[in-house]
């Protein structure tokens, strides 16, 4: 009898020992979890804040998707059957770059620097890699121009006189790396019907270092809309020529 007590009295020192220990563990491990609390919701203003960028990108995505639904095809809008509908058409660019002939840096009470002689983007003249960028037929357009510093593009608008079912720009560039020339890395092409409210149809990323140098690239930016206005923005490294645009 006295083995079995002193057994029993062994089990129950034991089981006490065992929950004390689970209790010692629960409210040692409560702090580590409270610890770990904040920790993680120090984390998730982290997590949060990580979360932003990615949400305000598609929160900037999608400050044009609502634009989407809104956006409907004219259905009067006349088919180009792969004709330019740009050809011989006017436009109206961004600022130029004026470039001072001692310092190089811009100045607003010097000439254009490789001016637009009206219609030289639409008058069916396609700059060949004979043309270097002092031929006539180039203009250009320079991300260093104070107001296109700011806006971050430059761009070429156009009337088209009435709605068009539009499915390809193209632009043609040139490629002159160490002239400081480069091919737009991205062109965006919006469209309008009433030239207020926009809708951007198309963005064509290039990887510019990867095209060929020192000859004229043609980037053709496919799209499925309709539109009386269309406004191509360049974004560039440098200079940007263009010789010649085309809508169909
Ligand atoms: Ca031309
Ligand atoms: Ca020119």
């Amino acid at each position: 009898m006295k083995k079995i007590a002193f057994l029993l009295a062994l089990l129950m020192v034991a089981t006490c020992c065992m929950l004390a220990s689970c209790g010692e563990e629960e409210t040692s491990s409560a702090p580590e979890a409270s610890s770990q609390a904040p920790a993680t919701s120090s984390e998730a203003p982290a997590a949060s804040s990580e979360a932003e960028p990615e949400s305000s990108e598609p929160e900037a995505e999608s400050s044009e998707e609502p634009a989407e639904p809104e956006y409907e095809k004219n259905p009067d809008a006349i088919p180009t059957e792969g004709a330019n509908v740009a050809a011989g058409k006017e436009y109206t660019i961004s600022e130029q770059f004026r470039a001072n002939p001692e310092t190089y840096g811009y100045d607003e009470n010097c000439p254009v620097s490789y001016p637009d002689d009206n219609f030289e983007l639409t008058d069916g003249v396609i700059p060949t890699n004979d043309d270097r960028y002092s031929a006539a037929c180039w203009m250009a357009l320079n991300q260093g121009t104070p107001a296109q510093t700011e806006r971050g593009y430059g761009y070429v608008q156009f009337d088209l006189g009435q709605s068009y079912e539009i499915s390809e720009v193209t632009i043609v560039s040139l490629r002159d790396g160490a002239s400081g020339i480069n091919a737009p890395h991205t062109v965006e092409v919006l469209v309008s019907e009433d030239g207020e409210n926009w809708y951007s149809a198309s963005v064509l990323t290039t990887a510019v270092d990867e095209l060929e140098d020192n000859v004229t690239h043609t980037l053709v930016s496919e799209m499925d809309v309709t539109g009386r206005y269309v406004e191509i923005r360049v974004i560039s490294y440098g200079w940007c020529f263009m010789g010649e645009i085309e809508i169909k």
